[in-house]
């Protein structure tokens, strides 16, 4: 194995610059021409073209699979012949590949040749067909038997504490995959379970939890159709999730007003034209938001304050704003949050918004109007400090107004991958509630660990410390999603054993502990066959709709196994007879799985017949619903939260990590970001072009990112200055090249997500 300490373990730098890279002007419309013309490159590129036509017309099909893009819901009866979107395409054509990574590729490179590779060339090798090992002090990884590979694991989880053993999901998983593979965790005595909610929406499920009872969005997509005034707050759905522009195109043509609050001016938030509607390749597309607020980054608290400061100046004066029925029906604090918003001085909202004060007059004045408003937002709100009390503030704007619990109105968390709600449904969390560990309990007579597990931070800082021995991950890539690079790194390379469940090679793979394992699995699209039995499986979309999933592929390799087998054949060697759990069949009947789910996790009763319903079904909501408020209080709490202080001194910015358009998280498609003008490069940097000035610096100029946490200091090296339409002392630059920039100590208040959209940075 090389030594990680001499080397670098996030991306190298060189590959990605060439050719050259070309800065254009960003564009002002989303979608037509180009997004089709960009996926089906991608598309032909990958599957060639009868699998390209083939996987295209499963895509969210009654009949077929789930898109393993995002997890934005399907429009139920009302679905095209076409129901996938640029971005979706090229994740299908990513997983549906016809390129493999063989036992051959590994005996041709090297770990420390494939180290020295970018993230973006690790994912092009195509999908791996059989289990891998690197055994201690190896220089290549080699092929071994399932058997073999499951035995290993087997043993090294026997010889350690459970609690000595993290266990990682990542958010493609199944529903049924997930509940087995907590139960298996569970069963064999552990709850570190952290998963990439932890880097993703943990700071939404918390706030939402502590306001209104429930964790999860409060809509259906059917209340889009309802809603005159839709607010879309730090997140970009033209790239992240482009089937979200369509419904918000049919309501921006219903005369629905759109608010977005974000630091840059995102294509798709501006202008969509639907690139499969007859007449959306034409004209200059349909105008989406109504009203744009380009705040600074983090300036959310301060102008939400803003927009209720302005209404409560209005209630006090007599008008009718607030929803006062509902306020004293079913809130409390509602006096609090008056106090503090009359304390609220203007200039600290203007100052901590960047926003003037006309212009969050006006967007105040279509809240205070809104019959029915929906909130919705994502990673822009979730990852920095506060970013819990953000998002109480937008639940503050919507309990206001009573937009809670009736038709068209309500929050909406807009989450990433696309069952990573489902998989915290089934119990993938550190953090189990009482109820699920004893219904768990009940149904296969145990008596769960009750203790908290390690979530995604503290399961690194444990590795790092030597208080772990296996880490297993159920997909992702732990090492380039998580914060902090180096640091993670040396924490995997602490572990005697790291296993990866994987479809794709990534930067993971080549930090391996002191021995590792790389196992093929089946995705989304690949047909699962079970005992000669065709099984399918199901998720749990972004707004509550459990639907099945089935594949059309034949499996990338005869080698891949589903997850569910795989968990089922690990949890038997692993455990033995030590439980009465028919681990076999539970791994070939996904039915069986399901009956224990019905029993154990509430809103599943008769899964196995509901799920046969072509559009599945809903899972219950309380204050969704009901207008029912499981809080403490058994009311929908208003919270009160100070402006944070502004976090760059002089000379320094504040830094946020994005998403380009051609990349998956950590899977890279291309390296182009269309909508902002960026061709052939991702190692760039956008920065306002007065604080360039100041700076001495011109377009293409290289420069250094420095981070300062708590008197530490981070550097990633060569990335190119780009002028860009964004407020003074914010830059933005991509994710994971940046991630070794955010400091392992630096995470939001109570949800401990990594502050990725808040790194303070000099450039030098
Ligand atoms: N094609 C594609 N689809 C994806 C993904 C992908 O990588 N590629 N990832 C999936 C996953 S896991 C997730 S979680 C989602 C992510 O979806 P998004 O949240 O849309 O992803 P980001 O690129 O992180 O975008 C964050 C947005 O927030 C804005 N922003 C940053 N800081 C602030 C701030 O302080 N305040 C405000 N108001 N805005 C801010 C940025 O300008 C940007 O527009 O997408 C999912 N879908
Ligand atoms: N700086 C910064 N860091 C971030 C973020 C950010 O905005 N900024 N965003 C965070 C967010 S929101 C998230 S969700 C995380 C994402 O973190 P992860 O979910 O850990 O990362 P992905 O890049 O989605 O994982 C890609 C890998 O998953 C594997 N894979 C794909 N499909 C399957 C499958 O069906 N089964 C299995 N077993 N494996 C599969 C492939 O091998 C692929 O290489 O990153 C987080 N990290
Ligand atoms: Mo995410």
């Amino acid at each position: 194995m090389a030594d990680l300490d001499d080397r670098m373990v996030s991306a190298p730098v060189s590959q990605d610059s060439e050719p050259e890279l070309v800065i254009s002007p960003r564009q002002t419309v989303a979608g037509g021409p180009a997004a089709v013309a960009s996926s089906l490159a991608i598309s032909l590129r990958e599957m060639g073209l009868s699998t390209t036509v083939k996987t295209l017309a499963g895509v969210n099909q009654v009949k077929g699979f789930d898109c393993p893009g995002c997890a934005w819901p399907d429009p139920g009866e009302h679905r095209s012949v076409a129901e996938f979107c640029e971005n979706g395409a090229k994740a299908v054509a990513e997983e549906a590949t016809l390129k493999r990574v063989t036992p051959a590729f590994f005996s041709q490179h090297s770990v420390g040749e494939l180290k020295d590779q970018t993230e973006y060339w690790l994912g092009q090798q195509g999908r791996i067909t059989e289990p891998m090992i690197l055994r201690e002090g190896a220089t290549h990884y080699e092929a071994l038997p399932w058997d073999e590979a499951l035995s290993l694991i087997a043993q090294e989880l026997n010889a350690t504490d459970p609690n000595r053993s993290v266990f990682y999901t990542s958010g493609r998983t199944s529903n049924e995959a997930a509940f087995l593979y907590q139960l298996f965790v569970r069963l064999y005595g552990t709850n570190n379970l952290p998963d990439c909610s932890n880097l993703c929406h943990e700071s939404s499920g918390i706030a939402l939890k502590e306001t209104m009872g429930s964790g999860k969005g409060s809509v259906h997509l059917a209340d889009f159709d309802l809603a005159d005034v839709i607010f879309v707050i730090g997140q970009n759905p033209g790239t992240n999730h482009p089937r979200m522009l369509s419904t918000l195109q049919k309501a921006a043509r219903r005369g629905c007003q759109i608010i977005t609050i974000n630091p840059l001016r995102e294509a798709g938030l501006e202008r969509f034209k639907h690139p499969q509607e007859v007449g959306g390749w034409i004209g200059s597309g349909t105008p989406l938001s109504t009203h744009y607020l380009q705040i600074k980054i983090n300036g959310d608290v301060a102008v939400l304050k803003g927009i209720m400061k302005e209404m409560l100046e209005q209630h006090d004066q007599g008008s009718s704003v607030f929803d006062l029925k509902f306020i004293q029906d079913h809130t409390l604090g509602f006096s609090e949050l008056c106090a503090d918003l009359r304390l609220e001085s203007w200039d600290d909202i203007v100052r901590g918004s960047a926003v003037d004060r006309e212009q969050i007059r006006e967007v105040a004045g279509v809240a205070m109007r809104a019959k029915n408003m929906i909130c919705c937002w994502a990673m822009g709100l979730t990852q920095h400090k506060n970013a819990v009390g953000t998002i109480q503030q937008i639940v503050n704007l919507l309990l206001l107004g009573g937009h809670v619990g009736r038709p068209g109105a309500g929050a909406c968390p807009v989450r990433g991958h696309s069952n990573v709600q489902g998989d915290r449904t089934m119990g993938i969390w550190e953090a189990p509630s009482e109820a699920l560990l004893s219904s768990l309990g009940a149904e296969f007579k145990f008596t769960p660990p009750s203790q908290p597990g390690y979530h995604v931070v503290s399961a690194i800082e444990a590795m790092h410390a030597g208080k772990v021995d296996v880490f297993f991950a159920m997909g992702g890539n732990f090492l380039s999603a998580s914060p902090d690079t180096e640091f993670t790194a040396k924490a995997l390379s602490r572990c005697r054993l790291t296993v990866h469940v994987s479809t794709k090679l990534n930067r993971s793979h080549v930090t391996p502990g002191r021995q590792a394992l790389i196992l093929p699995c089946l995705g989304r699209t690949e047909r699962d066959i079970q005992d000669g039995e065709e099984q399918f499986v199901t998720v749990e979309d972004s707004m509550g709709i459990v639907h099945a999933s089935r594949g059309v592929l034949r499996p990338a390799s005869p080698s891949c196994l589903s997850e569910v087998r795989l968990i089922a054949s690990l949890a038997e060697k692993t455990l033995g007879q030590h439980f009465s759990v028919a681990w076999q069949r539970l791994g070939s009947r996904y039915d069986l799985i399901r009956d224990h789910i019905a029993r154990v996790i509430p809103g599943f009763e008769d899964f196995n017949q509901r799920v046969r319903d072509p559009f599945g079904f809903c899972l219950p909501h309380q204050a969704r619903d009901h207008r029912v408020f499981e809080t403490p209080t058994g009311k929908a709490n208003f919270k009160v939260h100070p402006i944070p202080p502004a976090e760059a001194g002089p000379g320094q910015f504040v830094l946020m990590t994005i998403r380009s358009h051609d990349q998956y998280n950590t899977t890279i498609y291309g390296l182009n970001d269309r909508y902002r003008g960026i061709s052939h490069g991702r190692r760039v940097v956008f920065m306002n072009a007065d604080d360039m000035r100041d700076k001495g610096l011109s377009q293409g100029d290289q420069v250094d990112l420095v981070s300062h946490f708590s008197g530490e200091q981070r550097r990633v090296k060569d990335f190119k200055v780009v002028p860009y339409d964004i407020p003074r002392q914010c830059l933005a630059s991509y994710f994971p090249e940046t991630n070794p920039l955010v400091p392992i100590g630096s995470f939001a208040d109570k949800s401990h997500t990594p502050t990725s959209k808040s790194i303070v940075v000099t450039v030098e």
